[in-house]
C-alpha cells in the first residue's frame, strides 16, 4: 500500500488542533505511525534542502525548529495525491475551502501541515522520522 508523510507544524501543536487534524486524516487514510519530535537545525536544513538559498529558507528553518511537531505515517490508495488535495495550496489564502490549510493555516509559512508532494519525496521524507526495524519507545524525555 502506498505511504506518505504528513507532519503537523509547531503552529498546529501550539494551538492544540492535533486531534481535529487526526480526525480528518483517519476518515480518509490509515495511520501507520505517529512521532512527536522537535527537529534540530541540521535536520531541518537537510529536510528542506531543496529550498536552500530561497528568501524564506532561514525563517522556515527557524519556524520549523521553534517547537514540537507531530509526524504521521499514512497509508492508503493514492495517498500521496489524495493527501495533497486534502492539505490544499501552500498559501492558506489560496487553499480550497475545507482543505486543512484553508481551515487551519495562518499564513504561507505557518500553514499548519506538511505533506510529501510525490511518491519519491514521500520515501525520502518518511525516512527522517520512521525507520524500519527501529523501535524507539521514548521520543521525548518525561520529567
Ligand atoms: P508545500 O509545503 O505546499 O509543498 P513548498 O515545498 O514550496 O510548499 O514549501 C515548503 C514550506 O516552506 C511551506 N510549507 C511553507 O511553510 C514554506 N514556504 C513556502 N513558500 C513560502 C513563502 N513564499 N514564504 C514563506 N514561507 C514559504
Amino acid at each position: 500500500m502506498e505511504k506518505t508523510l504528513l507532519f503537523i507544524k509547531p503552529d498546529g501543536v501550539k494551538r492544540k488542533i492535533v486531534g481535529e487534524i487526526f480526525s480528518i486524516l483517519e476518515k480518509n487514510f490509515t495511520i501507520e505511525g505517529i512521532r512527536m519530535v522537535r527537529m534540530d537545525r541540521t535536520t531541518a536544513e537537510k529536510f528542506y534542502e531543496m529550498h536552500t538559498g530561497k528568501p524564506f529558507f532561514e525563517s522556515l528553518v527557524e519556524y520549523i525548529t521553534s517547537g514540537t511537531i507531530v509526524a504521521v505515517l499514512l497509508s492508503g490508495k493514492n495517498v500521496v495525491k489524495r493527501l495533497r488535495e486534502i492539505v490544499g495550496s501552500t498559501d492558506p489564502k489560496k487553499a480550497k475551502q475545507g482543505t486543512l490549510r484553508n481551515l487551519y493555516g495562518i499564513d504561507i509559512q505557518k500553514n499548519t501541515v506538511h505533506a510529501s508532494d510525490s511518491i519519491k519525496s514521500a520515501k525520502r521524507e518518511i525516512s527522517f522520522f520512521f525507520k524500519k526495524g527501529k523501535n524507539e519507545n521514548i521520543d521525548i524525555k518525561l520529567r
